[in-house]
């Protein structure tokens, strides 16, 4: 089974549920979501001043470098100070901008003391250039430390351009002689393997920026994953796919809490609650998938901004019927559509968690209606967050 009950523990949840304390279990569910979207989640970005670093946390927060709440760039660093930079909807997840590295009194040691090395899950050392001691030292004493790091080389744009200019330019070539450079700089202090990603701050879907961040999702625990992935913008074409993944994984979650409910044995009471319930799940459940897919109005505007392309452009190739907005009553006409659902097969699935619990296939109905409509409306969102992407990546060309 899917190990994302882990959190609140799924025996106590069937436990309440073999006492009949509905409630309860319901409740226990609730916080799980709850829960899930509050974990924290902080990654360090770390580099050399001038190196890009600022450049690096605006592009991954999807907003421009001269935008409100952005950090600033291309200004000589004064600050000392770590600054945070959390993204607007999961301020729990937060961006560090880290003091640069390589002034010439640097120590690794006191550097990572210094910026509270415990408080981050994770490091991006950033190398706008050449491979350094100082990209050693770092990386060492952050393994020293038991923490992870991921070794970033930006400004590949300006590399790429200065290197055509050579009559025996060779894109491919380029590329790999830098990689080589930052790997074996890696090697030499005893990182088997290294990756090293080569990105630029300013095309984002160019190069290595999205195994960059697929790598990191990958790597975090489970419950951080989702969180980032919730949290990201939807940036590039290959995030829309992952977002969808994730949403995918909780459909099951959402559609037992809708199931729970629904087995409540008090007929009248029952079916209002129930109903009400769904209800409830959905909206707040597709309105979380709007903001995810960068479909909210503020995220279509800074997309607008990026791109060139006008809002209204962008919305034009929205096609679903949640393109518009989402309320309750679309919510209750989507339901009212998806009641034709297998319930003999979504019983039996229910069953097979709660087994000897009879009453529980009076959710079956409830479970397999916030099944299919969540699954049918996730796929909508993420096709008109695709086509949106597309739109606006036509014109950045
Ligand atoms: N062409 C190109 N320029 C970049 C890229 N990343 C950053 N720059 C430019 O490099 C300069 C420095 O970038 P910042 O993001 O301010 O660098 P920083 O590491 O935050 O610098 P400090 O805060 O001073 O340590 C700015 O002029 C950026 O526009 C990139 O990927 N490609
Ligand atoms: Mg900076």
């Amino acid at each position: 089974m899917d190990d994302g009950f882990e959190i609140i523990g799924f025996d106590e949840i069937k436990e309440s549920l073999a006492h009949d304390d509905l409630p309860s279990a319901v409740g226990k569910i609730k916080n799980y979501f709850e829960q899930q979207d509050r974990v924290e989640l902080n990654i360090a970005i770390t580099g050399e001043s001038g190196s890009g670093k600022s450049t690096f946390i605006n592009a991954f927060r999807g907003i421009g470098d001269e935008d409100e709440g952005s950090a600033e760039t291309g200004v000589v660093e004064t600050t000392m100070e770590p600054t945070a930079y959390p993204y607007k909807k999961y301020p729990n997840v937060q961006l560090w901008d880290l003091p640069g590295i390589g002034t010439p009194n640097f120590k690794a040691d006191e550097y990572l003391q210094q910026v509270k090395f415990q408080r981050y899950d994770f490091f991006i050392i950033i190398a706008s250039d050449r491979f350094r001691e100082c990209h050693a030292h770092l990386a060492a004493e952050i393994v020293k430390m038991d923490k992870r790091f991921y070794f970033v080389r930006s400004k590949i744009d300006s590399n790429i351009s200065a290197e055509k200019r050579k009559k025996t330019f060779n894109e491919q070539k380029t590329l790999d002689a830098i990689r080589k450079d930052c790997t074996e700089g890696l090697k030499r202090i005893g990182v088997d393997s290294p990756v090293v990603f080569l990105i630029s701050g300013h095309f984002l879907d160019l190069y290595d920026f999205n195994s960059l961040e697929e790598t990191i999702e990958v790597e975090l625990p489970q419950h951080k994953r989702h969180v980032l992935m919730l949290a990201l913008p939807n940036l590039t074409l290959e995030i829309n796919e992952r977002k969808k993944a994730a949403l995918q994984k909780n459909i099951w979650k959402l559609a037992l809490l809708s199931a729970c409910v629904a087995a409540v044995p008090i007929p009248l009471v029952n079916a209002a609650l129930s109903i009400h319930v769904d209800v409830t799940i959905l909206v707040s459940e597709l309105v979380k998938y709007y903001d995810t897919f960068s479909l909210d109005p503020a995220s279509l505007q800074r997309l607008s901004d990026r791109s060139g392309k006008s809002v209204d452009e962008l919305k034009a190739v929205m096609k679903s019927p949640l393109s518009k907005e989402i309320n309750k009553d679309l919510v209750i006409k989507l339901l009212a559509g998806s009641t034709l659902v297998a319930v003999d097969t979504v019983a039996e699935y229910i069953l097979g968690f709660f087994p000897g619990i009879g009453s529980l296939a009076a959710g079956a109905l409830s479970y397999g209606t916030v099944h299919v409509t969540l699954k049918h409306c996730l796929d909508w969102l993420a096709q008109d967050a695709h086509n949106v992407l597309i739109a606006a990546l036509q014109t950045s060309v």
